[in-house]
């Protein structure tokens, strides 16, 4: 039915704040108001008014193997037909707990969550119970959830302590936050010769994906590792969106630097509720009933979610030749999209960012020049050519084993068309 998209949306708005249940879907940044997907198959998603999207957002990266496929769909299927949730433990847990550990070695205990930002703001607190400090680091730019210390961001000036970067969030709770810039190992190594006794520990994304991809500097995730080891502090890795993103692992193992911390989400929950997080043992036994450092949940290691999970892991490991295949369609991807004027690309594997200046992008403050208003008018040009991407220049776009050259293809077409008129 047409216009029921929009009938949809004042619905929405009427009883969820914004119309949405978590804020970028609403599409602010980019204007207008979303499609309502009604329903979705490998790498395309269908609205309300029957239209069809090729999907660069894939659920914000979860979707590595395409909407309900059907080796995920099954397995939830039949897990969900032996109960929903038991609140008790399963041996299907622990199945995926081994596969997670066994993938990533730094990862010898982990403990199941059901977001991302559970799993984050849970290895802040274990790293501060586990080294009796209070302070902690992350990155101008970096995103590892909605927790109230997270939520911060970089102060005025030199001074490193950061700032409230939400409303409802107490300076008092982000006195103990310092926000540096990615990339700027000089920045660390200033921070810790000054605090660097009272820092628990460091969050990163080791490859940026919340200001748009930013990949770190050669040896810049190295540098990192040797200071916190040398000021005992923890490394937390935020593999929220690279876990398992560019290989079947971190992508720590990829670049050789091990984290004393790991949080992983979006894949390894096939589509559903689940994350992790996870360390070395030592650290993990401060952890809640071994040890004093308390966390907890209610539908955590939930049975449905942990078959999802569980099916999508188990078919990149007998599949790793997939990843070859991401590789050359984003590549494609990418080469297309360098033809437009005034942008450039940042690419990382199968996530890649289309910044409307001419770059280069290294930390938050240059991609905080992109000219947003452009970006928009290509992002309204592309849905209405029906290509569907994230709703904020500050996002990745994925490609996932369902996309094909045609996708990418039509994709490229419809960027030549309004990239040009953007
Ligand atoms: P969730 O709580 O949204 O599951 O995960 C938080 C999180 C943690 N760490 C990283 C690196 C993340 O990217 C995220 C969440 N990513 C955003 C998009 N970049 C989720 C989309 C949204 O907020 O709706």
């Amino acid at each position: 039915m047409k216009r029921a998209n929009r009938v949809a949306w004042n619905e929405a708005r009427r009883w969820i704040c914004g119309g949405v249940n978590s804020p970028v879907r609403a599409f602010r940044a980019v204007g207008g108001f979303p499609p309502f997907i009604r329903r979705a198959s490998g790498s395309r998603i269908t609205d309300e008014e029957g239209t069809t999207y090729l999907d660069y957002v894939g659920s914000w990266g979860a979707l590595i193997l395409g909407h309900a496929h059907a080796g995920v769909v099954g397995a939830a299927r039949e897990a969900a037909s032996r109960g929903t949730t038991y609140g008790a433990p399963t041996v299907a847990e622990t199945r995926l707990a081994r596969m997670i550990a066994e993938a990533l070695p730094s990862m010898e205990r982990v403990r199941l969550v059901n977001s991302g930002t559970e799993a984050c703001m849970s290895a802040v607190r274990l790293a501060r119970g586990a080294t009796r400090r209070p302070e902690i680091v992350k990155f101008e730019g970096g995103y590892h959830g909605h927790a109230d210390g997270l939520l911060a961001r970089a102060g005025s000036g030199a001074a490193t302590f950061g700032v409230p970067g939400s409303a409802g969030v107490p300076t008092a709770t982000v006195r103990h936050t310092h926000v540096v810039p990615y990339n700027d190992d000089g920045g660390v190594r200033r921070l810790f010769r000054r605090r660097g006794r009272r820092i628990a520990g460091m969050i990163v994304e080791p490859i940026a994906g919340n200001m748009g991809v930013v990949p770190p500097a050669p040896g810049f995730l190295r540098e990192l590792r040797r200071i916190t080891e040398r000021h005992g502090s923890l490394l937390i890795f935020d593999e929220v969106i690279t876990g398992f993103r560019f290989r079947f692992g971190g992508v720590q193992d990829e670049i050789g630097v091990v984290p004393d911390l790991t949080t992983l989400g979006k894949i390894i929950g096939g589509g559903f509720p689940l994350a992790a997080y996870g360390g070395r043992r030592e650290i993990m036994r401060r952890l809640a009933p071994e040890g004093p450092v308390y966390q907890a949940g209610t539908l955590s290691g939930n049975p449905v979610a942990v078959a999802a999970g569980a099916a999508q892991l188990d078919y990149l490991r007998r599949h790793r030749e997939l990843y070859a295949r991401l590789e050359s369609l984003a590549a494609q991807l990418e080469a297309g999209l360098r033809q437009l004027p005034r942008t450039c690309v940042n690419r990382v594997g199968s996530m890649l960012t289309l910044f409307f200046q001419k770059g280069p992008v290294r930390n938050f403050r240059e991609a905080s020049g992109s000219d947003e208003r452009r970006f928009a008018r290509f992002h309204r040009m592309m849905l209405r050519d029906g290509v569907y991407l994230p709703p904020s220049q500050y996002e990745a776009w994925f490609v996932s084993a369902a996309h094909t050259r045609r996708d990418v293809e039509q994709t490229l077409h419809a960027a030549r068309e309004g990239g040009a008129r953007a």
